[in-house]
Protein backbone atom coordinates (compact mmCIF):
# COMPACT_ATOMS: atom_id res chain seq x y z
CA UNK A 1 0.00 0.00 0.00
CA UNK A 2 1.56 3.49 -1.01
CA UNK A 3 0.78 6.13 1.84
CA UNK A 4 -0.34 9.58 0.74
CA UNK A 5 0.19 13.08 2.50
CA UNK A 6 -2.35 15.40 1.46
CA UNK A 7 -1.16 19.06 1.71
CA UNK A 8 -4.23 21.46 2.09
CA UNK A 9 -4.88 24.79 3.62
CA UNK A 10 -8.65 25.70 3.11
CA UNK A 11 -11.73 24.17 1.83
CA UNK A 12 -10.02 20.90 0.98
CA UNK A 13 -12.79 19.99 -2.34
CA UNK A 14 -9.55 18.13 -4.44
CA UNK A 15 -8.59 16.83 -0.70
CA UNK A 16 -11.83 15.19 -0.86
CA UNK A 17 -12.19 13.79 -4.62
CA UNK A 18 -8.97 11.99 -4.37
CA UNK A 19 -9.58 10.61 -0.72
CA UNK A 20 -13.05 9.23 -1.96
CA UNK A 21 -11.91 8.28 -4.96
CA UNK A 22 -8.53 5.92 -3.39
CA UNK A 23 -11.74 4.24 -0.68
CA UNK A 24 -14.29 3.71 -3.68
CA UNK A 25 -11.72 2.46 -6.50
CA UNK A 26 -9.69 0.33 -3.70
CA UNK A 27 -6.65 1.98 -4.94
CA UNK A 28 -3.39 0.25 -3.18
CA UNK A 29 -3.14 3.30 -1.33
CA UNK A 30 -4.01 4.82 1.68
CA UNK A 31 -4.51 8.46 2.52
CA UNK A 32 -2.28 8.52 5.57
CA UNK A 33 -2.95 11.94 6.83
CA UNK A 34 -3.87 15.09 6.07
CA UNK A 35 -1.23 18.39 6.88
CA UNK A 36 -2.66 22.22 6.48
CA UNK A 37 -0.78 25.24 7.36
CA UNK A 38 -3.82 27.22 8.59
CA UNK A 39 -5.68 25.49 11.91
CA UNK A 40 -9.38 26.81 10.37
CA UNK A 41 -8.95 24.63 6.93
CA UNK A 42 -12.33 23.42 6.67
CA UNK A 43 -10.69 20.80 4.72
CA UNK A 44 -9.11 19.50 8.73
CA UNK A 45 -12.14 18.65 9.81
CA UNK A 46 -13.83 17.06 7.11
CA UNK A 47 -10.45 14.16 7.49
CA UNK A 48 -10.85 14.38 11.40
CA UNK A 49 -14.54 12.78 11.06
CA UNK A 50 -13.60 10.24 8.43
CA UNK A 51 -10.45 8.99 10.55
CA UNK A 52 -7.91 10.56 8.64
CA UNK A 53 -4.97 11.39 11.23
CA UNK A 54 -4.40 15.44 10.71
CA UNK A 55 -1.93 17.86 11.86
CA UNK A 56 -1.31 21.83 11.37
CA UNK A 57 2.08 23.59 11.03
CA UNK A 58 0.78 27.35 11.24
CA UNK A 59 3.29 29.34 8.86
CA UNK A 60 2.54 32.48 11.04
CA UNK A 61 4.67 30.95 14.14
CA UNK A 62 7.66 30.52 11.99
CA UNK A 63 10.27 33.67 11.89
CA UNK A 64 11.35 32.72 7.93
CA UNK A 65 9.99 30.10 5.52
CA UNK A 66 13.03 28.03 5.90
CA UNK A 67 11.89 26.81 9.13
CA UNK A 68 8.51 26.46 8.42
CA UNK A 69 9.63 24.26 5.70
CA UNK A 70 11.87 21.91 8.27
CA UNK A 71 8.85 22.05 10.82
CA UNK A 72 6.17 20.57 7.64
CA UNK A 73 9.14 18.32 6.49
CA UNK A 74 9.02 16.37 10.14
CA UNK A 75 5.20 16.62 10.54
CA UNK A 76 5.32 14.96 6.82
CA UNK A 77 7.48 12.45 6.92
CA UNK A 78 6.23 11.98 10.54
CA UNK A 79 3.70 9.74 8.10
CA UNK A 80 6.41 8.21 5.79
CA UNK A 81 4.44 9.44 2.58
CA UNK A 82 5.56 8.01 -0.59
CA UNK A 83 3.49 10.70 -1.82
CA UNK A 84 2.75 13.80 -1.08
CA UNK A 85 -0.49 15.73 -2.62
CA UNK A 86 -0.70 19.38 -2.65
CA UNK A 87 -4.47 20.48 -2.65
CA UNK A 88 -5.17 24.29 -2.54
CA UNK A 89 -1.79 24.61 -0.40
CA UNK A 90 -0.98 28.00 -0.59
CA UNK A 91 2.51 28.47 0.24
CA UNK A 92 5.14 28.24 -1.56
CA UNK A 93 8.10 25.78 -0.83
CA UNK A 94 11.70 26.05 -1.05
CA UNK A 95 14.13 24.12 -2.68
CA UNK A 96 15.43 22.30 0.49
CA UNK A 97 11.78 20.90 0.77
CA UNK A 98 10.98 20.34 -2.80
CA UNK A 99 14.50 18.22 -3.26
CA UNK A 100 13.40 16.03 -0.51
CA UNK A 101 9.79 14.77 -1.89
CA UNK A 102 11.05 15.28 -5.67
CA UNK A 103 9.37 12.96 -7.84
CA UNK A 104 7.05 12.05 -5.23
CA UNK A 105 5.07 15.23 -5.49
CA UNK A 106 2.00 16.34 -7.16
CA UNK A 107 -0.06 19.84 -7.31
CA UNK A 108 -3.14 20.50 -9.05
CA UNK A 109 -2.78 24.35 -10.65
CA UNK A 110 -5.85 26.44 -11.75
CA UNK A 111 -4.71 27.56 -14.94
CA UNK A 112 -3.64 25.38 -18.43
CA UNK A 113 0.54 25.81 -17.57
CA UNK A 114 2.68 27.28 -18.81
CA UNK A 115 0.51 29.98 -18.87
CA UNK A 116 -0.77 31.69 -15.69
CA UNK A 117 1.46 30.94 -13.37
CA UNK A 118 1.06 31.79 -9.55
CA UNK A 119 -2.07 33.34 -7.93
CA UNK A 120 -5.21 34.92 -9.65
CA UNK A 121 -5.51 32.45 -12.50
CA UNK A 122 -9.07 32.88 -13.48
CA UNK A 123 -8.83 36.76 -13.07
CA UNK A 124 -6.20 37.01 -15.44
CA UNK A 125 -7.59 34.30 -17.99
CA UNK A 126 -10.73 36.77 -18.39
CA UNK A 127 -8.64 39.77 -18.79
CA UNK A 128 -6.45 38.55 -21.33
CA UNK A 129 -9.17 37.52 -23.34
CA UNK A 130 -8.48 33.65 -23.17
CA UNK A 131 -11.33 31.29 -25.05
CA UNK A 132 -9.84 28.66 -22.94
CA UNK A 133 -8.90 27.70 -19.63
CA UNK A 134 -8.05 24.92 -17.38
CA UNK A 135 -6.26 23.03 -14.93
CA UNK A 136 -2.70 21.38 -14.64
CA UNK A 137 -1.49 18.36 -12.49
CA UNK A 138 2.12 18.49 -12.48
CA UNK A 139 4.78 17.41 -9.98
CA UNK A 140 5.98 20.13 -7.98
CA UNK A 141 10.00 21.77 -8.84
CA UNK A 142 12.01 24.23 -7.20
CA UNK A 143 10.32 26.41 -9.90
CA UNK A 144 6.92 27.29 -8.78
CA UNK A 145 4.21 25.68 -11.22
CA UNK A 146 6.95 24.79 -13.75
CA UNK A 147 7.15 20.89 -12.92
CA UNK A 148 6.93 17.96 -15.19
CA UNK A 149 3.26 18.32 -16.51
CA UNK A 150 1.04 14.71 -15.61
CA UNK A 151 -2.80 15.81 -17.27
CA UNK A 152 -4.53 18.92 -18.25
CA UNK A 153 -7.90 19.77 -18.18
CA UNK A 154 -9.64 22.25 -20.46
CA UNK A 155 -12.71 24.30 -20.27
CA UNK A 156 -14.35 27.27 -22.23
CA UNK A 157 -14.59 30.58 -21.23
CA UNK A 158 -17.72 31.61 -21.60
CA UNK A 159 -19.09 35.47 -22.78
CA UNK A 160 -19.82 37.04 -19.49
CA UNK A 161 -18.25 34.84 -17.09
CA UNK A 162 -16.70 36.55 -13.96
CA UNK A 163 -14.12 35.12 -11.62
CA UNK A 164 -16.59 32.63 -9.49
CA UNK A 165 -17.98 31.27 -12.57
CA UNK A 166 -14.76 30.30 -14.28
CA UNK A 167 -13.38 28.83 -11.32
CA UNK A 168 -16.54 26.87 -10.55
CA UNK A 169 -15.88 25.18 -14.05
CA UNK A 170 -12.79 24.59 -13.75
CA UNK A 171 -12.76 23.11 -10.18
CA UNK A 172 -15.23 20.26 -11.19
CA UNK A 173 -12.37 19.52 -14.24
CA UNK A 174 -9.93 19.55 -11.06
CA UNK A 175 -12.02 16.54 -9.30
CA UNK A 176 -12.29 14.55 -12.41
CA UNK A 177 -8.23 14.61 -13.37
CA UNK A 178 -6.80 14.92 -10.08
CA UNK A 179 -7.85 11.77 -8.60
CA UNK A 180 -7.15 9.60 -11.73
CA UNK A 181 -3.22 11.09 -11.91
CA UNK A 182 -3.18 10.44 -8.17
CA UNK A 183 -3.94 6.82 -9.48
CA UNK A 184 -1.53 6.85 -12.04
CA UNK A 185 1.18 7.19 -9.58
CA UNK A 186 0.20 4.85 -6.92
CA UNK A 187 -0.60 2.07 -9.44
CA UNK A 188 3.17 3.22 -10.54
CA UNK A 189 2.02 3.84 -14.79
CA UNK A 190 3.90 7.44 -14.78
CA UNK A 191 7.23 8.05 -16.90
CA UNK A 192 9.15 11.03 -16.48
CA UNK A 193 11.72 11.47 -19.61
CA UNK A 194 13.79 14.50 -20.16
CA UNK A 195 10.77 16.94 -18.40
CA UNK A 196 7.95 15.23 -20.06
CA UNK A 197 5.60 12.66 -18.17
CA UNK A 198 4.51 9.84 -19.92
CA UNK A 199 1.53 7.52 -19.03
CA UNK A 200 2.75 3.69 -19.54
CA UNK A 201 -0.33 2.31 -20.76
CA UNK A 202 -0.98 5.21 -23.03
CA UNK A 203 -4.40 6.58 -20.81
CA UNK A 204 -5.04 10.14 -22.44
CA UNK A 205 -3.51 12.82 -20.21
CA UNK A 206 -6.26 15.57 -21.94
CA UNK A 207 -9.83 15.93 -20.16
CA UNK A 208 -11.68 18.03 -22.51
N1 LIG B 1 6.39 25.42 -4.27
C1 LIG B 1 7.27 25.16 -5.22
N2 LIG B 1 8.57 25.27 -4.92
N3 LIG B 1 6.94 24.81 -6.49
C2 LIG B 1 5.64 24.72 -6.82
O1 LIG B 1 5.33 24.36 -8.05
C3 LIG B 1 4.63 25.00 -5.85
C4 LIG B 1 5.05 25.34 -4.55
C5 LIG B 1 4.13 25.65 -3.56
C6 LIG B 1 2.77 25.65 -3.85
C7 LIG B 1 0.87 25.50 -5.45
C8 LIG B 1 0.72 26.80 -6.27
C9 LIG B 1 -0.49 26.79 -7.16
O2 LIG B 1 -1.01 25.75 -7.55
C10 LIG B 1 2.34 25.33 -5.14
C11 LIG B 1 3.26 24.99 -6.14
C12 LIG B 1 0.91 29.44 -3.55
C13 LIG B 1 1.47 30.53 -4.22
C14 LIG B 1 1.77 31.80 -3.49
O3 LIG B 1 2.11 32.80 -4.10
C15 LIG B 1 1.76 30.37 -5.56
C16 LIG B 1 1.50 29.17 -6.21
C17 LIG B 1 0.95 28.08 -5.52
C18 LIG B 1 0.65 28.24 -4.19
N4 LIG B 1 1.68 31.82 -2.14
C19 LIG B 1 1.97 32.97 -1.28
C20 LIG B 1 3.34 32.82 -0.58
O4 LIG B 1 3.92 33.87 -0.26
C21 LIG B 1 0.95 33.11 -0.18
C22 LIG B 1 -0.44 33.30 -0.68
C23 LIG B 1 -1.51 33.07 0.37
O5 LIG B 1 -1.20 32.65 1.51
O6 LIG B 1 -2.68 33.26 0.04
O7 LIG B 1 3.77 31.68 -0.32
O8 LIG B 1 -0.94 27.89 -7.56
C1 LIG C 1 -8.37 24.71 -6.54
O1 LIG C 1 -9.00 25.33 -7.62
C2 LIG C 1 -6.88 24.61 -6.78
O2 LIG C 1 -6.54 24.36 -8.12
C3 LIG C 1 -6.43 25.98 -6.40
O3 LIG C 1 -7.24 26.38 -5.32
C4 LIG C 1 -8.43 25.62 -5.29
C5 LIG C 1 -8.42 24.81 -4.03
O4 LIG C 1 -9.69 24.26 -3.79
N1 LIG C 1 -5.06 25.96 -6.01
C6 LIG C 1 -4.33 27.05 -5.96
O5 LIG C 1 -4.72 28.13 -6.33
C7 LIG C 1 -2.95 26.84 -5.39
N2 LIG C 1 -2.28 28.08 -5.38
P1 LIG C 1 -9.88 23.10 -2.71
O6 LIG C 1 -9.23 23.57 -1.43
O7 LIG C 1 -11.36 23.01 -2.56
O8 LIG C 1 -9.25 21.87 -3.27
Amino acid sequence: MKRIVILISGRGSNMQAVAEACAREGWPATVAAVVSNRPQAAGLAWAAERGIATAVVDHTRFETRAAFDAALREAIDAFAPDLLVLAGFMRILGADFTRHYEGRMLNVHPSLLPAFTGLHTHRRAIEAGCKLAGATVHFVTAELDHGPIVAQAVVPVLPGDDEAALAGRVLRQEHRMYPMAVRWFVEGQLRVEGGVVHHVGGAAQLLV
